[in-house]
């Protein structure tokens, strides 16, 4: 069976009842800001390539006040969170530290200094935690969107700015060097598209996604491998260096003639993770014409060769991401069309598209199958969705 998604107003509800109960008066401003899936365009934001995400119908609340105390103080109700749930901490004084969630608050809040007063605030989210679904960024852009409203914050920055610095909030508080994808859809996705977007130009462009005979499953494989916080530095950093050998500002400017051409300067392993951005960068801009053409056959057909490239050559799948995929394929000709890894990798989610008449029949085979070798998968059905929004109390 498909998971039930939260709706918002159930989340809300939480939220405020939660902030009435630890601070004694009722939370005056509110934002939401989704999870994202990628469809197709992994690992080449941060080479200046195409994406393809859409904004998820999971999202995360950010309901609070401002103070003049100049503590903060921050509660959330998210499920899989660090301990300790309820953390405070002054405005003037911005560090990253434990709890690790509320570093991607402070780490906004500290993109808008001197601006914005200190707070009380609840979190509650329906966005899978560590599940490659953006629940990170789902955070720093409600969290933008929440502190925005405060009297002070200059509401007139231009939304590009707005992505970069809850981009910067993640790479200062998180150390992740992530690209700009994740809090580039969770700011601006849209109700019923997915969004091609040039990672160079910083330009997105909004392609149609609602055909009612066709749904995006997300697979949940519910694991998550230690790895993923030292490769994908480790992945961005071959990037770099490649272009510099082949003589690129970056893998975006690069073609298969120039790979094959300095072939014998590279190492093994790095001409196969230069093969798969150049690969994908490509496959992405035919994924968009696919999808805007009804063509689910090609795109289909180009996500399971994104999966395989992502397995093979960029090497951040992982064996539950594998089989899930692969079971999916199984019922290719039988409602699937395609099937991939999404997100940064070494577990997290799936992506599927698949025919509406058949999603239930396919999930309950993947299921099966997936229990079979010992695990539990989680799906959800998810239209494409809004990106962040104020929501007035
Ligand atoms: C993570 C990062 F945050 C994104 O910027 C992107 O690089 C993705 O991995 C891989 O496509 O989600």
């Amino acid at each position: 069976m498909a998971q039930e998604i939260r709706p918002v107003d159930s989340l809300l509800q939480e939220a405020c009842k939660a902030f009435e109960k630890r601070f004694k008066s009722k939370p005056t401003l509110a934002a939401k800001a989704p999870g994202r899936v990628n469809l197709i365009g992994e690992h080449t934001d941060y080479n200046a390539g195409f994406v393809f995400p859409m904004a998820l119908p999971m999202v995360t609340l950010v309901v609070g006040s401002p103070t003049t105390s100049g503590t903060c103080r921050v509660e959330t109700l998210a499920a899989g969170t660090d301990n300790p749930r309820y953390t405070e901490f002054p405005i003037g004084d911005l560090k990253k530290g434990a709890p690790k969630w509320c570093n991607y608050v402070k780490g906004v809040a500290a993109q808008m200094i001197g601006t914005v007063p200190s707070f009380d605030a609840v979190v509650v989210s329906s966005v899978p935690l560590g599940g490659g679904v953006s629940s990170s960024a789902a955070l720093e852009v409600a969290t933008y969107k929440f502190l925005e409203q405060m009297e002070g914050v200059n509401a007139d920055v231009p939304l590009i700015q707005k992505i970069l610095k809850c981009q910067k909030a993640e790479h200062d508080f998180a150390g992740m060097p992530c690209g700009i994808m994740d809090q580039y859809i969770s700011m601006t996705g849209r109700e019923g598209h997915a969004l091609l977007l040039d990672c160079r130009s910083e330009q997105g462009k909004l392609v149609p996604l609602s055909d009612p005979n066709v749904v995006v499953l997300v697979t949940n494989s519910n694991v998550k491998h230690e790895l993923t916080g030292s490769e994908y530095p480790t992945r961005r950093k071959q990037c770099q260096e490649a272009a510099k050998i082949l003589e690129v500002p970056s893998l975006r400017d690069a073609t298969e003639a120039m790979l094959e051409a300095k072939k014998s300067s590279l190492d093994e392993e790095t001409y196969r993770r230069v093969r798969h951005v150049i690969s994908e960068i490509k496959r992405t801009d035919e994924a968009a014409t696919a999808l805007e053409n009804g063509d689910y056959q090609t795109f289909g057909r180009l996500m399971v060769e994104s999966h395989n490239s992502l397995r093979d050559d960029y090497e951040v799948s992982c064996k539950e991401l594998d089989q899930l995929v692969e079971f999916a394929m199984q019922k290719k000709g039988d409602g699937v069309y395609g099937s991939r890894m999404t997100g940064g990798g070494f577990g997290g989610c799936t992506v599927t598209l698949v025919e509406r008449r058949n999603v239930q029949k396919v999930i309950e085979y993947i299921g099966e199958k997936y229990t079979a070798v010992g695990n539990k998968a989680t799906f959800y059905v998810c239209p494409p969705s809004d990106g962040a929004k104020k929501i007035t109390l």
